[in-house]
């Protein structure tokens, strides 16, 4: 018998939504320091030393081959009181580095922030002054001579407009402190290479132009600079389109370039368009850097959303790093693999083979959309699962779609429906809920059990 036309039909779109569909063979991809060794460049993140342990420590040690000490080694954590030293954390991320084989990028030693209380409320002289951070720069540099490989000396010396920012170190001894601070540097750790890192210096503009002339002049002079931190705390949509310029004009004065903090924030809630538009943007801030020799790497500040300073300083935004909160790679993740000429194709392993991700899919006035994944490596799979929260601010679970939910005050509680408990090795499972909110929508940690 002849099949009929739409037999037919249905026969050809089948087939051919099987050829759009087939699973295309992909080289894994190693881990993202492996990646960024091959291009001869540093992947590195910041990191807080007391969480160098768990899930947050694997992640470090297996993707990262830099780290920068988020506050440890600030002048107000080393020597909260005169004369009295913590170095607590600041030796753990040392260690931990040493320990994994990644380099260590100090961070960092004349700044107008974070600076102790009896430095910040003293009345110092000039003299005095300048006797005080050369002390510190020959205590702090020195304790850990021979063991760092570059030194964040100077951060954030400028105003927008490319003046000198009007702080404790210029006030009291003008433009000079810089050079002061890089030659006592040089003179604690010969080996160290010896940057000046700024904020809204990644493109071609009046205050990276301030910093272009600064150490140009400086390397004239035989000060002793070796390279700039270009920051990059970047906002969605907004990366600088003369990023790569800049950097390589920075090069041609024979200087190094690091792109020292980088993070990309949004408004939440995160939606799957604005986080495809940031891995985009991550590609693109690598691959800037990948393609200027003289550019060193990248370091991302925080490498999951949990261990970020965006919410705290920004209300309303956040999602800025590679991970999300729950330690489940980002689309930004994979921009990061790309930009070091990965595939952008491979989750790298999940902790204990298994996990769940929370993510707001879409919000409105008083609603919202959330989706949750439950995802396993090769090797691991579920018959079964569970996922629990704690919403943060009084958010309410309604109609639920591929689980049963319950929710008893602010603990939620969901259970896979009977045709989706099972989650093959290397699969994932999905469910979605409506949900109330009020006044803010955090996104909650989740739980697989
Ligand atoms: O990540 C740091 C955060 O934990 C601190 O609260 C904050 C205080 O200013 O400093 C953050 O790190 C800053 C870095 O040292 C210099 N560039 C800007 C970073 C974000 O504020």
């Amino acid at each position: 018998m002849r099949p009929s036309l739409s037999a037919v039909l249905t026969g050809m779109v089948a087939l051919a939504a099987l050829l759009v569909t087939a699973p295309t063979a992909h080289a894994a991809d190693p881990p993202l320091r492996d990646l960024a060794a091959a291009k001869n460049k540093a992947i590195g993140t910041a990191v807080t030393g007391s969480k160098l342990t768990g899930t947050y420590g694997e992640i470090t040690a297996r993707e990262f081959n830099w780290l920068t000490p988020g506050n440890a080694m600030k002048w107000g954590s080393v020597e909260p009181t005169r004369g009295t030293f913590d170095w607590t954390e600041a030796d753990r991320i040392v260690d931990f580095a040493e320990a994994h084989g990644q380099d260590v990028r100090g961070h960092t030693l004349v700044w107008h922030s974070q600076n102790p209380n009896w430095l910040t409320n003293g009345t110092w002289p000039p003299a005095q002054l300048s006797q005080l951070m050369t002390d510190h720069i020959a205590l702090e540099v020195g304790r850990y001579k021979g063991r760092l490989a570059a030194w964040d000396v100077v951060n954030e010396p400028f105003d927008e407009d490319g003046t000198y920012r009007e702080t404790l170190w210029y006030d009291g001894l003008g433009a000079d402190y810089i050079a002061q601070a890089l030659t006592a540097a040089r003179a604690a750790d010969p080996a160290a290479k010896l940057y000046i890192n700024d904020y809204n210096v990644e493109g071609v503009n009046a205050k990276s132009t301030a910093l272009y002339n600064l150490v140009r002049d400086l390397k004239a002079r035989g000060v002793p600079i070796d390279g700039v931190g270009l920051q990059a705390h970047l906002i969605l949509g907004q990366v600088p389109s003369t990023l790569q310029q800049n950097i390589q004009r920075f090069a041609d004065l024979g200087l190094d370039v690091a792109i020292t903090e980088l993070d990309i924030r949004m408004q939440l809630p995160a939606t799957a368009a604005k986080l495809a538009q940031q891995r985009t943007e991550y590609d693109a801030v690598v691959k800037a850097c990948v393609a200027v020799t003289r550019c060193t790497g990248v370091t991302v500040w925080g490498f999951t959303d949990s261990d970020s300073w965006i919410p705290d300083t920004f209300p309303g935004e956040g999602a800025a790093t590679p991970y999300d909160e729950n330690y489940v790679p980002k689309p930004a993740y994979y921009g990061i693999a790309t930009g070091l000429g990965g595939t952008g194709t491979t989750p790298p392993p999940t902790p204990n083979g298994c996990a769940a991700s929370y993510s707001v899919a879409n919000q409105w006035n008083s609603g919202f959309t959330g989706n949750v994944t439950v995802r396993c490596d090769a090797g691991s799979s579920l018959s079964s699962w569970r996922v629990t929260w704690t919403f943060g601010a009084g958010q309410q679970v309604g109609q639920v779609w591929n689980a049963s939910c319950a929710q008893t005050g602010a603990a939620v509680s969901c259970s896979n429906a009977s045709w989706n408990g099972s989650v093959p090795s290397g699969g994932s499972a999905t469910f979605g809920f409506n949900g109330t909110w009020s006044g803010s929508n955090p996104v909650p940690t989740v739980t697989l059990g």
